[in-house]
């Protein structure tokens, strides 16, 4: 559990005055559908019992004085000052936030600030999209500047795109602002329309394995995936100028203007497509409560993933694999960006521990190091930390 008393008290020290805010935001999970919000299809994330939590107060200055209780490092700049280069990674996350507000014609006065968290950074549970909302959430109560949540959730992708470099879609930050504790937020990433869903396991409960592991390149190779699909979309566009996105693609279309001139391309772009359905699908069994059919198809969405979108790794593949042979568990695959972080698993209630039990030494046997399970709940979106957290 993590101890706002303590990152209270660190602020204290770090700043010689209480924060005046407290706020909080989450990671999340994604149940199915990935790699489809940046295609403007839909995604079904939820957010998780996991925060980051940022501590503010104002100055009556325009210097800005950022503190990283987790990696005790700070770091000082104006609210006038645009270059984000010599700042360290962390800090750009949270001065992009500023920027992308600014950018809005928001004005910011100076602030002190200071961050920390339980999100477990690089498992693929979206730590960054968490800071990035608890920041614009943070920033939004202190300056009163009137965004909405959904603006909170844009800003923070608009800063991965800018001060990070990583073109992510809006899944992310959209659970992270918008989750409901039991519900799975199904969203069209086309118009941020959404609805939630309830969540109900019945006789199975989610499992997090995280692999340990995250890909040097995975930045790269997401932002290569991006473009593949938009490839795709423009070689369609020539022959049909209304479609704007792989969702308008259909297969008939592909196999005409993307795959004579690339199959990779059109393999990436296929995948997009199926997996779009695959999330329709697997609503429509959440909602009838056919749990092992949901099960079926996280099983399908991994092997696409991994053989036709090539997100995946050798440690989540063995994962999946060992999951697949478990006669306890019903449903698995990687989950987010990919090339490591977590797999979500659907075990039959009870059975989370033999399963873990049973894969354990094999997996250290075969990578050198161990996965760690990671619990979670379903919780709620960015929020004031109340008194009665404190
Ligand atoms: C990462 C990105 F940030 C999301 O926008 C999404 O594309 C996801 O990878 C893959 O579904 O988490």
């Amino acid at each position: 559990m993590f101890d706002i008393a303590n990152f209270k008290q660190r602020f204290q020290e770090h700043y010689g005055e209480n924060p005046v805010l407290l706020v909080k935001s989450p990671g999340r999970i994604n149940l199915i559908g990935e790699h489809t919000d940046y295609n403007e299809g839909y995604v079904l994330p939820a957010a998780i019992d996991k925060y980051i939590y940022v501590a503010l107060s104002s100055r009556d200055d325009t210097e800005i004085h950022l503190y990283s209780a987790s990696y005790q490092q700070s770091f000082a700049t104006l609210t006038t000052k645009n270059d984000l280069s010599d700042a360290p990674e962390w800090a750009k996350y949270i001065l992009g936030v500023v920027q992308q507000i600014q950018a809005r014609g928001r004005h910011i006065n100076g602030f002190n600030i200071s961050v920390d968290g339980d999100v477990p950074l690089g498992a693929g549970l979206s730590s960054s999209a968490a800071l990035t909302c608890a920041v614009g959430y943070a920033l939004d109560n202190l300056f009163s500047l009137g965004l909405s949540r959904q603006d909170i959730a844009l800003i923070g992708q608009q800063t991965e795109h800018e001060a990070i470099g990583l073109k992510c879609g809006i899944m992310d930050q959209f659970a992270s602002v918008m989750g409901r504790a039991q519900h799975a937020i199904q969203l069209d990433c086309r118009n941020l329309r959404y609805d939630y869903i309830p969540l109900q396991w019945g006789e199975y409960e989610l499992l997090l394995l995280n692999t340990n592991v995250k890909h040097s390149l995975a930045t790269s190779a997401y932002n290569d995936r991006r473009a593949a699909c938009e490839q795709g979309v423009s070689w369609v566009q020539e022959a049909y100028p209304e479609v704007q996105s792989l969702r308008d693609v259909t297969l008939q279309q592909l196999m005409v203007y993307v795959q004579p001139k690339s199959e990779d391309v059109f393999t990436k772009c296929l995948f997009v497509i199926k997996e779009n359905q695959r999330l329709l699908d697997a609503c429509q069994a959440l909602l009838r409560k056919d749990i092992e059919r949901f099960g079926e198809l996280l099983f399908e969405a991994h092997w696409a993933l991994s053989r036709e979108y090539e997100v995946s790794c050798a440690e989540l593949d063995f994962l999946v694999s060992a999951a697949q042979e478990h006669p306890d568990v019903i449903g698995a695959r990687m989950m987010g960006g990919g090339f490591g972080g977590c797999t979500i698993n659907l075990v039959k209630k009870g059975r989370s521990a033999d399963f873990i039990q049973q894969v354990a030494p094999q997996y250290e046997t075969q990578f050198g190091h161990a996965f760690t399970p990671i619990d979670i709940a379903i919780g709620e979106g960015s929020s004031l930390v109340t008194s009665g957290e404190a």
